[in-house]
């Protein structure tokens, strides 16, 4: 078993209600169970900036599951809850699951790139990671998350605020 953290985020329907059937079909996964889960926070948009606010958090699982298989299985939940295969690139989604961290796995196959290569520069993954795993050290960078996120935190563009049930999206 290997342990992994995934991202999540939803900006289109119930975005809340989105993000956590996510977590509960990543849990039903064969090989895999869902061992931490970060709060949830609004999420300003990134790189495509004509879209709504997301909802993102952040998921540990253990898992026997390989890179490849998983990123499959991962793909596989996303059409299920509803996400359409050809999505704008970075543009308004159901429903997002990314593989950040898999153990200390560094791979690169075309398909799949680990850690994932824009997770340091982004305030919506490192902010919900930090609630799980502040502590880890970035396999390529050396560096923790929470060093990461200190590093971009105020940033402009790329606001983060904790998110409570019933919050106007
Ligand atoms: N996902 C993207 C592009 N931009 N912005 C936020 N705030 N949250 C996301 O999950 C997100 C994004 C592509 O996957
Ligand atoms: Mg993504
Ligand atoms: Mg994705």
């Amino acid at each position: 078993m290997t342990t992994v953290y995934l991202s999540i985020g939803s900006n289109l329907g119930d975005k809340y209600a989105n993000c956590l059937k996510g977590v509960d079909r990543v849990d039903a996964l064969e090989e895999t169970r869902v061992t931490a889960v970060s709060g949830f926070y609004r999420t300003e948009p990134v790189d495509y900036l004509d879209q709504g606010w997301f909802v993102n958090g952040a998921l540990k699982i253990e898992t026997g599951l390989d890179p490849l298989e998983l990123i499959h299985r991962l793909k596989e939940t996303e059409r299920l809850l509803g996400q359409k295969e050809k999505e704008v690139r970075f543009g308004p989604r159901i429903i997002d699951l990314d593989i950040i961290l898999y153990g200390d796995t560094v791979m690169d196959t075309g398909v799949l790139t680990i850690p994932h290569p824009r997770m340091h520069q982004r305030c919506f993954v490192l902010k919900p990671l930090c609630d799980i795993g502040a502590e880890i050290v970035h396999p390529v960078l050396g560096v923790t998350m929470e060093r990461l996120l200190k590093r971009i935190e105020n940033d402009p563009g790329q606001e983060v605020m904790a998110y409570k049930k019933g919050d106007q999206l």
